[in-house]
């Protein structure tokens, strides 16, 4: 399998933390949406990341959508995502808490590196800035240790912990760890593990510099 984009996206990270706990091996084509614009239209007509080109050449996009591949490829007993009942639901409520908040996140990094100086909107990066902090406080409410959902470890972790991750790296000042200690904690429990350690960003892999 081949896994697109570069490990400073947080969806690419998801994919590829997910695919490290199932040890399923990939190799990695890691392409910029900016960069190499031209390459990622062949491989994805929206220019986005993360894709997954699987063993018979088909290309899956959104990690979501892949991320469920993966699931059950893996099969039930491996599964990060519960397969029915009250742990399904707590760990999809909390991965759409984390996605949610980690698509507010970009949207901040992404006014301010756009729209910089007068023509940023304070109006909208305020609205993202407000719904960024409800849903970390609402993750920050139901988080269990050492895991979100205490004993087991989950897909709830992986995107928690990727959305932490992400925030530290492009908006740090999001995350004062002393007003969530349940999610630092957790965060620190995900970067500690082998598969979260294998797919820290590198430093090239990053946004192009702004002319
Ligand atoms: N819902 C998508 C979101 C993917 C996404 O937003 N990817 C970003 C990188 S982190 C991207 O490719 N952005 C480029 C663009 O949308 O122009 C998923 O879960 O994969």
């Amino acid at each position: 399998m081949i896994l697109v984009g570069q490990y400073d996206s947080p969806f690419v990270r998801r994919v590829a933390v997910t695919l490290h706990h199932y040890h399923m091996p990939f190799e990695r084509n890691a392409l910029s949406v900016f960069s190499n614009m031209k390459a990622m239209r062949e491989i994805n007509p929206l220019v986005r990341v993360p894709a997954l080109i699987i063993e018979n050449g088909e290309t899956l996009i959104d990690s979501g959508a892949i991320i469920d591949y993966l699931d059950h490829k893996a099969g039930q007993a491996r599964s990060l995502t519960p397969a029915n009942g009250p742990e399904r639901r707590k760990v999809l409520h909390a991965v759409a808490l984390a996605t949610g908040c980690t698509e507010k996140t970009m949207a901040i990094f992404f006014e301010r590196y756009f729209h910089e100086g007068k023509s940023l909107s304070k109006e909208w990066e305020k609205r993202c800035w407000d719904q960024l902090h409800a849903g970390l406080v609402a993750l920050e409410k139901d988080c269990g240790t050492p895991w979100f959902s205490d004993l087991h470890m989950s897909q709830a972790d992986v995107s928690i912990g990727c959305l932490l991750g992400y925030i530290k790296l492009r908006v740090p000042e999001a995350f004062p760890a002393d007003k969530y200690p349940k999610l630092h904690r957790l965060s620190m429990h995900c970067e500690m593990r082998e598969e979260f350690t294998s797919c820290r960003p590198a430093a090239n892999e990053t946004v192009p510099a702004r002319s």
